[in-house]
């Protein structure tokens, strides 16, 4: 770990150690904590040693409200909702992003979580709706939401990100939008479902088979093809999302889950499984989802979401309060398997810092990050890159654009999608007054 040039800390309490420039501290003093640590980092209002006694609101003078059965976040927090592409339902996709920079922790609530329907959200009557198992099998099967309940099921967590998430990363020029604006395409929850191996080998699959066809119930009927050895690995119909029935724009009833590839293959409504020894080469896995190429050749099958990291806090559409300390946060996931190492950088890259990395660390999960940091009111540029465990790092944004290329012009906006799977970082410039720009560095 390299150090980067200290400036001078203009008076600021300095008890923890800096462990990389521009104030980054040891991630162990968000751990033990401490009184030197606390007095250096305590972020509250200080009133003197007799603090005024606290006087009644008006909130505290009478009985509250009463209790709803389904319950809705505070009316305080009603800027925290998704953004639409699509708010009057014309005939064309309709994405909704995740606002992450104003959420924290790993699970995304099923009222945020991001959707992409390509022909809106169908109303599906969960007693009519079938899946079918068909193809080369021994005997096709047919489900409902019903039978299907009673196989064994699992839960476990799971990232999902479009492979088009971040698109405006492309853009030569950066975008300036928040991290839900660029970011806004991936979210995470806890899935329940039928391990798909389950089902195949009821039905009893063909061994020459390869591949999968899964298709919805929607009204373009989305298709894609599958390698039967990921219908193995881990691949779930999923029915619960975090604990609760899949949110109807999330696929209700039922959806194929593959842990750690593009979110496009995961197929909502799921209706048909047919098993056959060739892909379908259906219209999003042969053109919308072939990355092209800076030589004009595009990747095929290219299936994996790779290792990713980005910061939600502090980030565009935040403004920081004055020099002191803030926590640095954000969010990391792979396709191949566990977070590793997410390393923060306030310098722009010129010298990191080890996060430290919430607990549980699940493969292809969101993994939150956090980093202390002590900032000197000089403008810094805010960077994370995170590993694997598989080995494989985030490339810088030089190496990842030497490989993938950029637009030559600036994209508009952050709905653009000139290109698929950006995994490379995102820099948040601080100025000195505290307000924060989408940078390259
Ligand atoms: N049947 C069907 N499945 C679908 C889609 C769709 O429009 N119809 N959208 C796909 C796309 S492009 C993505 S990125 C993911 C998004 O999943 P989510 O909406 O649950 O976040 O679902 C995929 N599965
Ligand atoms: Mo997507």
């Amino acid at each position: 770990m390299s150090q980067g040039k200290r400036r001078s800390r203009g008076g600021i309490p300095s008890s923890a150690d800096d462990v990389a420039g521009n104030g980054l501290l040891n991630r162990r003093a968000l751990l033990g904590g401490g009184l030197a640590f606390a007095s250096a980092a305590s972020a509250a209002t200080v009133t003197g040693a007799a603090a005024e006694p606290l006087k009644d609101a008006p909130w505290s003078l009478e009985t509250g409200a009463v209790t709803p059965v389904l319950q809705t976040p505070s009316r305080f927090e009603k800027n925290v909702v998704r953004t639409l592409s699509n708010p009057n339902n014309e005939m064309r996709t309709s994405h909704a992003r995740t606002p992450h920079h104003l959420l924290d922790g790993t699970v995304t609530p099923n009222s945020l979580h991001f959707t992409i329907n390509h022909s809106g959200i169908p109303d599906i009557d969960p007693a009519q709706h079938k899946l079918v198992i068909h193809g080369m099998v021994k005997q096709p099967l047919v489900f409902t939401l019903d039978t299907l309940s009673r196989y064994p099921l699992v839960t476990r967590m799971a990232f999902l990100e479009c492979g088009g998430n971040s698109g405006a990363m492309f853009s030569n020029e950066p975008v300036q939008a928040t991290a839900q604006g660029l970011h806004g395409l991936v979210s995470n929850a806890e899935w329940t479902g039928v391990p798909l191996s389950i089902l195949l080998d009821e039905a009893g699959v063909d061994r020459s088979a390869k591949w999968l066809i899964a298709e919805g119930a929607d009204s373009l009927a989305l298709h894609r093809s599958v390698p039967v050895k990921k219908a193995y690995e881990d691949a779930l119909v999923a029915i619960y999302q975090n604990g609760e029935r899949l949110m109807p724009g999330n696929g209700y009833p039922m959806r194929l889950l593959l842990p750690g590839y593009q979110g496009n293959m995961n197929v909502k409504f799921l209706r048909r499984i047919k098993v056959v020894n060739e892909p379908a080469m259906s219209y999003y896995e042969a053109r919308t989802y072939s990355q092209i190429l800076p030589g004009g050749k595009a990747y095929r099958f290219h299936f994996l979401q790779e290792v990713k990291s980005f910061i939600t806090n502090p980030s565009f559409g935040q403004a920081l309060k004055g020099p002191g300390y803030y926590g640095i946060s954000g969010i990391a996931y792979s396709g191949n398997g566990r977070i590793a190492k997410v390393m923060v950088s306030a310098d722009g890259g010129t010298s990191w810092a080890e996060a430290a990395l919430q607990e549980p660390v699940l493969p292809k999960a969101f993994t939150r990050f956090r980093m202390p940091w002590r900032w000197d009111g000089q403008p810094v540029v805010l960077q994370s890159r995170a590993s694997d465990d598989a080995g494989n790092t985030q490339p810088t944004r030089a190496e990842f654009v030497a490989v993938r290329g950029q637009t030559k012009k600036p994209v508009a906006s952050a709905n653009a999608f000139p290109n698929q799977h950006y995994n490379g970082p995102t820099s948040w410039g601080v100025a000195s007054d505290g307000s924060i720009k989408h940078v390259y560095a």
